[in-house]
């Protein structure tokens, strides 16, 4: 059931959401079957947005729980469940109200998550939960020394207390499930991640196998974990993004979103439990998704990392603003020309990925002025995001027997903006600073360790980044 305002005359005034859902639900809400983990802007202008649209989409119900901001829970519990995205494009809004999530919980109510996972009429788990959450080590497996995933691996062997971080609790909900005898279903991992439901399979087995050896061979046997692809720049809303879906749909909104009108989902695997009909929204299923993943993560993400930290380094706020400044488009177009050369297909043809007019579209979509996408959003968990972004593209140049020269400039700047910036969020962010403390080439290797410990064994990259070390403005001074 859509509803899309396209202007206030359109809508009555002053209707509060609520009230309006009794137009827009007359029926019960949909059963609960999907379950989502990290209920923030993005899932909702996503996967709830692709859900609302698929033709058995009251067969699919959303139930969304919180990762790091509870609050979000409660404002869209209140509007029943309800939201507006705005799709926001150079020449105006639209507005659709999206009622796919039919509950929406504090992820800290994990005895609910626990339950709702357990249930039989589930058939599948989605993940929002940031790239840094899988807590990758190095080795692409789960890192099992961070503090948050010790205490969990306690409190799962002690059989008390809630895990805190959303793989913690996603075992525990699965192990409810085994209990339940409830059978498979398809965990879809939605992090921008290369191989992300390999690197959701492994944090989750990891998890498992730490604490319950038959567990993990359950999980193994019976969690399909599908791949995808993820695409729709959705910026963080604002009062005035309230503001505006007041004044032209005439009703109050507190949890509305805002995101441009392009969007893409790619998916590859099985859904033993099956399904909505995303494809009616737009959704692609294919068997390889490696080429699509790479298009996505090295063109559209690289070039964001690389606009953040060069951007926020000359003084910019926003991704528009950084473009329009012409050394960081040219860094831009430089970064993607080596990732280009290495972009293959599924058929092994590069044509096949249409990689001029992906560039061209990107373009449009980041000089997309009407979008604040925040240049300081982009800059977070640098050391993880440049794990996917920067450095598979550096490692190809230099197999490839090229410098690599511009995928060492993303991370030159990330090196500089981690020295500079005042508020500094990364799940590194402790050695990240030690690492600051250093100077010169000690400084560029240690950090560069942080990203990946092989390329920092390798003296002409850490020279190479040296180097560049600089390009966009010089950091602060050590403190
Ligand atoms: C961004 C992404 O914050 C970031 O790191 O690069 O969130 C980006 O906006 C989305 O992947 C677009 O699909």
């Amino acid at each position: 059931m859509s509803t899309e305002l396209q202007n206030a005359e359109e809508a009555e005034p002053a209707v509060e959401l609520p009230q309006l859902s009794r137009q827009l639900r007359p029926s019960a809400k949909g059963p609960v079957r999907i379950v989502h983990l990290g209920l923030g802007a993005f899932h909702r202008s996503h996967q709830a947005w692709y859900t609302h649209q698929a033709s058995d989409a009251a067969d699919w119900g959303i139930a969304a729980f919180t990762g790091r901001r509870p609050d979000a829970a409660l404002a869209l519990a209140e509007q029943d469940g309800l939201f507006t995205v705005v799709e926001r494009a150079d020449g105006g809004d639209s507005f659709t109200v999206v009622s796919s999530i039919v509950e929406a919980v504090d992820g800290a109510d994990v005895q609910r998550l626990a339950d709702l996972v357990a249930a039989p009429t589930t058939g599948v788990v989605t993940l929002t939960i940031t790239e840094a959450a899988y807590r990758l080590g190095s080795d692409g497996h789960l890192g099992r020394t961070a503090s948050d995933v010790v205490a969990d691996l306690a409190l799962l062997a002690s059989g008390s207390g809630n895990p805190t971080t959303p793989v913690g609790r996603l075992v525990l909900a699965l192990a409810a499930r085994r209990a339940a005898g409830a059978g498979p279903l398809a965990v879809v991992c939605c992090d921008n991640l290369s191989n992300n439901g390999t690197v959701a399979h492994n944090a989750v087995v990891g998890m498992a196998g730490a604490w319950d050896a038959g567990l993990a061979g359950w999980i193994d046997a019976n969690i399909s974990f599908v791949s995808t692809s993820v695409d729709r720049i959705t910026p963080r809303t604002t009062d005035a993004d309230l503001a505006a879906v007041q004044a032209a749909c005439g009703y109050r909104d507190n949890s509305p979103v805002v995101a441009e009108p392009f969007s893409n989902w790619i998916l590859s695997g099985e859904f033993p439990g099956g399904r909505p009909r995303w494809e009616d929204a737009g959704a692609v299923f294919v068997a390889d998704i490696e080429p699509y993943e790479n298009r996505k993560l090295w063109l559209l993400n690289g070039a964001h990392s690389l606009l953040a930290y060069a951007g926020l380094l000359r003084g910019h706020t926003t991704v528009a603003q950084a473009l329009a400044d012409p050394l960081c488009l040219q860094a831009v177009e430089k970064f993607w020309d080596e990732a280009e050369a290495n972009l293959s297909g599924p058929e092994g043809n590069a044509a096949e990925l249409q990689i001029p007019a992906y560039r061209a579209a990107l373009l449009a979509r980041f000089s997309n002025a009407r979008i604040a996408h925040h240049l300081a959003q982009i800059a977070m968990d640098g050391s993880t995001k440049l794990r996917m972004r920067a450095v598979p593209v550096l490692q190809a140049e230099r197999a490839a027997g090229r410098s690599g020269t511009a995928a060492a400039l993303m991370i030159a700047a990330w090196m500089d903006y981690s020295a500079a910036a005042d508020a500094f969020q990364d799940p590194l962010a402790d050695q990240v600073a030690a690492a600051n403390r250093l100077s010169g080439t000690e400084r560029v290797r240690a950090l560069l360790g942080l990203v990946d410990r092989a390329l920092a064994g390798d003296a002409t990259v850490v020279e190479l980044i040296e180097d560049l070390c600089g390009t966009f403005g010089e950091p602060a001074a050590s403190p």
